[in-house]
């Protein structure tokens, strides 16, 4: 197994790791390493059954079931993403195909479950890109003085600013009936790894909706240099996927976004979230 950089990015690549075989116990280590210091892993060609999807996710943290009950797979923990339809013209599985703009899964709950895989099943020719950005590099070059207004500044991240924005995009599912259960929360918008001391910015553009203590004109304002700082060309991944393609981040320390597809393309995918180490990854805090 060989873990390498990909060339003018922060992701990394593991060759030579077939994940339908039993993983070695030294390789485990060094991947659930690489994972904490890249945030970003990329496994191509893979050929893996949704059980051996969870022995996979097994091998990084704890799978989680997700709250999207309609998009299920054959195993709890694995969902489906796609635009197929059944026989009965049901969507099979959830966001069909548009674009999905910047996010970070889950912010806006109390404790998000961060570790997150994508596995690549069936894509189009055209469109449905997935990139990464990395919000620790984002916080390593901020300017000092966005880096002077970040520190310390808590955020209130709202469930109910996300769905608006989705429900905007046509996914109306019954997201509407989770705004009420899932009340705003508060992080702090740069969090420390726990192991190393190493910062990362905290943003979900689309979810935060306000800054403590500061005006909402200065927090829209100073909200929208920190995503334009963290977009840029520079910090960002872009994964053309493969069949077979299996990409594992971190939600904690990404961002991430999809580039919609032609809606008679097919596109499927596989997900699992995964709870990571908080000894070793950083859990978003509540701040108050
Ligand atoms: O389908 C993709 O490539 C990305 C999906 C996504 O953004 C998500 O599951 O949060």
């Amino acid at each position: 197994m060989r873990i390498e950089p990909i060339a003018g990015s922060f992701a990394h690549e593991v060759k030579d790791l077939p994940l339908w075989e039993p993983v070695d116990v030294h390789d485990a280590v060094a991947v659930r390493e690489a994972f904490r210091e890249s945030s970003v892993l990329v496994f191509r060609r893979q050929s893996l059954s949704e059980p051996e999807l969870l022995d996979f996710g097994k091998m990084i943290g704890e799978p989680c079931l997700y709250a999207e009950r309609t998009w299920l797979s054959t195993v709890p923990e694995v969902i489906i993403l796609s635009n197929l339809r059944s026989q009965d013209g049901e969507m099979l599985g959830g966001l069909a195909n548009k674009p999905l703009t910047w996010h970070t899964d889950q912010s806006y709950y109390a404790k998000p479950v961060t570790g997150c895989f994508l596995y690549g099943v069936e894509l189009p020719d055209q469109g449905g890109r997935t990139s990464w950005t990395s919000l620790y590099k984002a916080y390593e070059t901020l300017p000092p003085e966005l880096a002077k207004a970040v520190d310390g500044a808590i955020g209130t991240f709202s469930f109910a600013a996300r769905i608006g924005e989705a429900i905007k995009q046509g996914d109306n599912h019954d997201r509407k009936k989770r705004i009420a259960e899932t009340p705003d929360v508060q992080h702090p918008l740069v969090n420390v790894e726990p192991g190393t001391g190493r910062k990362a910015l905290y943003i979900d553009p689309d979810t935060i909706i306000g800054i403590d203590g500061m005006p909402k004109n200065e927090s829209d304002d100073l909200l929208d240099r920190l995503r334009a700082h963290t977009i840029k060309p520079e910090h960002v991944y872009d994964h053309e996927w493969g069949p077979g393609d299996l990409v594992l981040w971190d939600n904690a320390v990404v961002l991430h976004k999809r580039d919609g597809f032609p809606e008679k393309s097919n596109r499927l995918v596989k997900r699992m979230i995964i709870n990571l180490d908080p000894t070793r990854h950083i859990i978003p805090p509540v701040a108050h």
